[in-house]
């Protein structure tokens, strides 16, 4: 029996080493709400919560997070007993709607906890398989081609597996253009977090014929319908980020043909056991997936980890090491990535395969809340 007795919540501040720039904004530090749960059986586990501090990406914003995990799902789990951790997204579920990173940041702290308490790797409780998962580099918008050329050189060099390079209308067709014809054979990608729309697509079938993995998230945040129009136009395969919340839209977009590739983030989905039942379903139609990032910290970071070693996550995940986002993470070990572009899954003990930091935890925190027991 799972029984949180107590959670402390944090909001932490993480500068970024550089400012990432996407086509809704521009982030120079993380504000970071990070839970610390705490069983009855005295197993304690981290997670974190992925909602940044504006509602550029998603609606949440980590202030609303925040209200969300006081006000209304903390409760619903504190003092309750579980049989496993994979029924805590439909306690979470029932008549609650929306608020999905604060729902997930509590529901994956209990996937931790319950690794803790039962002795496994956080990966092998979930059912993962692998023991390395292969990396991709998500480069921000840049200020002109030949940097964003530089950015990819570089990653290339250290191992990274996948180059995805953000885009917004202006700053595409050069700029991937640059990055193929400088990389003819590379793994290169583009991310356009919703800056298009239908009657605007010529930049992107400029660049239908640069051999891409896919375009991610084209559209907007909550569309499917206009993708599977988009899709039809497009040779490239088109992958949804925002838009798929639920295993209910992955379904929409496999009937649709609204995309092909789904891209994974459990903060987005509501944790652990909605992200499964999307990976289970995507496998069964032929469908890769892989697992975005967020600019998680080291405890953020264990989690896509682990989930990244299910089979199905066939891509390489936007899971960079610790040093390409902070000077110092706030875990022992830090993540680090291999010269082949892979990061291990911590299979040599239990939980999330991390030590935090606390002392270093303490320093940054600027506000916490202590509940329960
Ligand atoms: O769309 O994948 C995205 C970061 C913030 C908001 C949205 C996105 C991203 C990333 C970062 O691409 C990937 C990473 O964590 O390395
Ligand atoms: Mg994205």
């Amino acid at each position: 029996m799972l029984e949180i007795v107590r959670i402390t919540l944090r909001e932490i501040r993480l500068p970024l080493r550089e400012p990432f720039q996407i086509s809704s904004g521009t982030m120079t530090e993380r504000r970071i709400a990070v839970l610390e749960l705490q069983d009855a059986s005295g197993a304690v586990s981290w997670s974190e919560c992925v909602a940044d501090a504006a509602p550029n990406y998603l609606p949440e914003t980590i202030d609303t997070a925040w209200l969300a995990l006081v006000q209304w799902a903390i409760p619903r789990v504190l003092g309750q007993r579980f049989s496993a951790p994979g029924d805590v997204h439909a306690a979470l579920e029932r008549d609650f709607r929306g608020h999905l990173m604060a729902k997930a940041a509590i529901e994956m702290g209990m996937w931790g906890v319950e690794a803790e308490r039962t002795g496994l790797p956080l990966s092998r409780l979930i059912g993962g398989t692998r023991e390395e998962i292969d990396v991709g580099i998500s480069l921000g918008i840049q200020a002109t081609p030949e940097a964003l050329v530089e950015k990819a050189r570089a990653a290339l060099a250290e191992g990274y597996r996948k180059i995805k390079i953000k885009i917004k209308p202006g700053k595409d067709v050069a700029y991937v253009r640059a990055a193929r014809e400088a990389f003819p054979a590379a793994p290169l990608m583009a991310d356009a977090n919703n800056a298009y729309t239908l009657d605007d697509t010529s930049a992107l079938l400029a660049m239908d014929g640069l051999g891409l993995m896919m375009f991610e998230q084209p559209l907007a945040w909550d569309d499917v319908v206009r993708h599977a129009e988009l899709q039809r136009r497009l040779k490239t395969p088109i992958c949804l980020d925002e838009s798929i919340t639920s295993l209910e839209r992955a379904q929409d977009m496999v009937t649709l043909d609204a995309g092909r590739i789904i891209n994974i983030k459990p903060g987005r989905v509501g944790g652990f056991t909605s992200s499964i039942a999307i990976h289970d379903y995507a496998e069964s139609n032929g469908i890769p997936v892989w697992c975005g990032g967020m600019l998680e910290s080291g405890i953020g970071r264990a989690y896509n980890v682990a989930l990244a070693s299910l089979p199905n996550f066939l891509k390489p995940g936007d899971v960079s090491p610790s040093a390409r986002y902070w000077s110092r993470d706030v875990v022992t070990p830090e993540w680090t990535m291999t010269p082949a572009g892979t990061v291990r899954v911590p299979l040599d003990r239990p939980g999330i395969g991390v030590d935090v930091d606390r002392d270093r935890i303490e320093d940054l925190t600027v506000r916490k809340e202590v509940i329960g027991a």
